[in-house]
């Protein structure tokens, strides 16, 4: 889809008059300005002139519409001073009932109007964009999804652990009860001789 499109004019003060004038009967006006610049819309400022200082190579611009407006569209640009590029009337070599007419602006571009429709069809009004159904309300408020953070390589699982080996602890001497000495003999007394 076409967001907008920009002419080149030599003389911009003089097609944006040219161009206020001649899309007027298509609902079009000057919708936004910036220096060399001019934007024109309906809804939006989708058709542009930009002034240029380099020789203009003319480019071709249609605008759709009805068929009375294709046929006003060509007598006000006439009254603003195109020069004639083709009346009003159907055009069969696009195909059966492709009405249009052409003007010239004055750099030569060649701007159109034109209807695709057959004779007496009323053109809709520029489609809105269908809305969307309304989303549904979640239930719960889930908490935003968190974004994943950038894949890390896979933590490495440690490998299973051995149980350190137990020093054995230190293996206190056995101590042995200590030998019991002999108690001391007393030295028998011998009985004293009679
Ligand atoms: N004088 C022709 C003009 C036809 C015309 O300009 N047709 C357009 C296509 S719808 C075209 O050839 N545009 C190319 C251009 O201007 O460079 C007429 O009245 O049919």
């Amino acid at each position: 889809m076409i967001d907008h499109v920009s002419l080149k004019v030599s003389d911009f003060e003089k097609a944006k008059e040219f161009y206020k004038a001649a899309l007027a009967p298509l609902g079009y006006q000057l919708m936004m300005e910036f220096p060399g610049h001019a934007g024109f819309g309906a809804e939006a400022p989708d058709f542009w002139l930009t002034a240029s200082d380099q020789p203009i190579n003319p480019a071709h611009v249609a605008f759709s519409a009805g068929r009375p407006t294709v046929d006003a569209f060509y007598e006000a640009a006439l009254a603003a001073g195109a020069k004639d590029n083709g009346a009003p009337g159907l055009r069969p070599q696009y195909h059966p009932d492709y009405y249009g007419a052409f003007v010239l602006d004055p750099d030569g571009n060649n701007v159109e109007a034109c209807c695709h429709l057959p004779e007496g069809a009323v053109k809709k009004a520029a489609r809105k964009p269908a809305k969307k159904p309304a989303a549904k309300k979640p239930a719960a408020k889930k908490p935003a999804a968190k974004k994943p953070a950038a894949k890390k390589p896979a933590a490495r699982k440690p490998a299973a652990r051995k149980p350190a080996a137990r020093k054995p602890a230190a293996k206190k001497p056995v101590k042995k009860p200590a030998a019991k000495k002999p108690a001391a003999r007393k030295p028998v007394k011998k009985p004293a001789k009679r």
